[in-house]
């Protein structure tokens, strides 16, 4: 594995990062998680195109321009000989003094791990699996908007540990108004007499890039889609329901706070969805 730092590559044993680097001390920093298919970058641009978005809401100078980023994220790619798996892109603020001031950091770090991905177990895309709605509110586009994929993920795994608590893989997390806003690292979608909806993007969700492409898939099937404020009885009273993101793809939900979505099992949009999620990855690689 040849993990790239700082315009050095390294073995995993030799990837290692300074006790001062304020990414480390303080979550000060952004990420992108990415996907390998047939030895594609999935949806590059766009990912890179987030990350600098990121970055720039977030005062972060990444020491290159997103031309260069692309073609480093090839290279890693290249270098590992990877052709189905995972881009895991770091930019940290940099090492600095203590204390939050990043104007002590010179400079941003810039890490590339490029590795295998795990999805969830397979029988949960056959069967579906059960969330549930977290107490945790999602992060106020007030404090930090949640379309910053920044290193600080707190807000998420307090939800998370609400859903393991519960004995279930994801949680639901609201926004401060109380609709619908994602899962703590998976957008949700619904399905109600035909027509696919998701939380609009200024509900406080992060803008997935598996989302997007998922709303353009279901429209060249010709499904009606619609982005818009999305309540907890939208989803209880959905015919069906299912998460999406850039490490589980689309997986079905078919059981919320206890109530089962439509008859409790992954229902036939969910799957048509889902072929045409699969048929838009195999046209783009
Ligand atoms: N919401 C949140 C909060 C996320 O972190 C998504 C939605 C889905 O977005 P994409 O662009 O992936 O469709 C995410 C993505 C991980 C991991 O290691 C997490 C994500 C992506 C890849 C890996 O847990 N989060």
């Amino acid at each position: 594995m040849q993990i790239y730092i700082d315009g050095t590559w390294v073995n995993k044993e030799d990837a290692k990062i300074s006790v001062f680097d304020h990414g480390l001390l303080y979550g000060d920093g952004v990420f992108e998680g990415i996907r390998i298919y047939g030895g594609t970058i999935f949806r590059l641009k766009e990912h890179v195109r987030r990350l600098y978005d990121s970055a720039k809401t977030t005062l972060l100078t990444i020491p290159m321009d997103e031309q260069e980023m692309a073609a480093l994220l090839c290279d890693a790619v290249a270098r590992n000989k990877k052709t189905e798996g995972y881009i895991r892109l770091v930019i940290t603020r940099g090492v600095g003094d203590l204390g939050i001031n990043p104007a002590t950091c010179p400079k941003a770090s810039v890490i590339v791990i490029v590795d295998d991905i795990s999805l969830y177990p397979a029988e949960h895309y056959k069967n579906g699996i059960k969330v549930i709605t977290a107490s945790t509110r999602r992060n106020s586009p007030d404090a930090i908007d949640p379309r910053v994929k920044s290193l600080n993920y707190l807000n998420n795994i307090m939800a998370k540990l609400e859903a393991q608590q519960a004995g279930c893989l994801e949680a639901i997390l609201l926004n401060r108004e109380g609709k619908v806003a994602e899962c703590t690292g998976d957008n949700i979608f619904y399905i109600r007499d035909g027509v696919l909806i998701t939380p609009a993007s200024d509900q406080g969700a992060l803008k997935g890039i598996t989302r997007d492409a998922v709303l353009e898939a279901a429209k060249e099937i010709g499904m009606e889609t619609r982005a818009t404020a999305t309540t907890l009885y939208d989803l209880y009273t959905a015919d069906e329901c299912f998460l999406t993101g850039t490490a589980a793809e689309m997986i079905p939900v078919t059981t919320i706070d206890g109530r089962s979505i439509g008859d409790g099992k992954p229902g036939p949009a969910t799957a048509k969805v889902r072929a045409a999620f699969q048929a838009l990855i195999q046209k783009e690689i």
